[in-house]
């Protein structure tokens, strides 16, 4: 980026260590390639370029995520804001942060806003939007956080009521598991006054759903691919792009979106910086990434499980998209254990 003007109301906290993180991230790509269905860790596609590609895909006439979305906001942003009362926004997964504006400007409104602390794996991506909202936002403090938000929500500020989001379906990425441990960990990080808002595409038409992963311009296709450029950078691999088809389909056991690519004939690619030698039979496929999509009953019932309570679940006029604003569950502001245990000890005694 031309460095242009420095605003003095950002700051930008580094919380990953380099080493530590490529450590673990060459860690999970080396679980991820042993694993029954070949996967590489989806956060392989946020380098400088994917993060470029992807603003392209949010761009697609095909890919209504985004939209939908604004819409959603656009519409109950006031009502997110008053219901809040926060005076910072985290917004994790943030990248350029486009729909968070919607609620910079609400929470402004409200009169409540003093800071926007927006968490990203991309530090090119985060410095640029973090110098572009601060000059948008006279009044507004940028805390940005370079970091993972599966492993560093813990070191988010606490100085002041907040509203946390988590927009553009990100979670759809997290499998059951994960998704399991992510919500337990927003719900123990909360305050019992503070907000959790997420953004869910929801399940829907197979056609739109397979068209809005295989657009026409294949920026998406460019945009999968991109990790196979990224493994050859950096671990010295020999992926051939020639030998892969890319495939983006829909698995309705699971209701995700399978998106990665296909070998079209048997062969080995060499990863060295992995000491790995990897075979793939003919059709074999590797996956980059899921894309869960939700239903309401599902996600409050997942919810509820985390601990969370969805208070609203708002959706686009189509039906398309949903956003869900969700506090900690109430029986757990005020822990009954010490009664309870009471209540055990006379009943044994
Ligand atoms: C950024 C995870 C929401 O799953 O729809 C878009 C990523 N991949 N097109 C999604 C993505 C292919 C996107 N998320």
């Amino acid at each position: 980026m031309l460095s242009g003007v420095i605003e003095p109301r950002v700051r930008v906290e580094v919380l990953r260590d380099e080493a530590d993180d490529r450590a673990s991230l060459y860690d999970a790509t080396f679980r991820g390639l042993h694993a029954e269905v070949k996967e590489v860790p989806a956060v392989w596609l946020y380098d400088e370029r994917g993060s470029g590609l992807y603003e392209e895909i949010t761009r697609l006439p095909e890919y209504y995520l985004p939209r939908r979305e604004a819409e959603i906001l656009r519409d109950r942003a006031a009502v997110i804001a008053k219901r809040a009362q926060a005076r910072a926004l985290v917004e994790l997964g943030a990248g350029t942060a486009k729909n968070s504006r919607l609620l910079l400007d609400a929470i402004e409104a409200e009169g409540t806003l003093e800071r926007f602390v927006p968490l990203d794996v991309s530090e090119q991506v985060l410095r640029a939007s973090a110098q572009a909202i601060a000059a948008a936002y006279p009044r507004v403090f940028v805390h940005a956080i370079v970091g993972d938000f599966e492993r560093h929500l813990g070191a988010l500020p606490r100085n002041g009521r907040r509203l946390i989001a988590f927009l553009g379906s990100t979670i759809g990425n997290l499998y059951p598991d994960q998704r399991g441990r992510f919500l337990r960990t927003i719900a123990s990080m909360l305050a019992p006054d503070e907000a959790f808002l997420v953004g869910v595409d929801l399940v829907k038409d197979v056609a739109r759903l397979e068209s809005a992963y295989n657009d026409s311009r294949g920026v998406t296709e460019t945009f999968v691919r991109n990790v196979l450029t990224g493994l050859n950078r950096e671990l010295g691999a020999t992926f051939d792009q020639q030998r892969f088809v890319y495939e983006a389909r829909w698995d309705p056991d699971h209701e995700w979106m399978d998106i990665g690519l296909r070998a079209g004939q048997a062969h080995s690619v060499s990863i060295p910086r992995l000491e790995l030698d990897l075979a793939f039979e003919e059709g074999e496929p590797l996956r980059v990434e899921i894309s869960t999509k939700f239903r309401r009953e599902q996600f409050e019932l997942e919810a509820a499980r985390a601990r969370l309570r969805v208070e609203s679940w708002w959706t686009d006029s189509a039906g398309d998209f949903a956003v869900a604003l969700v506090f900690r569950h109430a029986s757990d502001d005020n822990p009954p254990r010490a009664v309870s245990f009471e209540r055990r000890r006379r009943r044994t005694a």
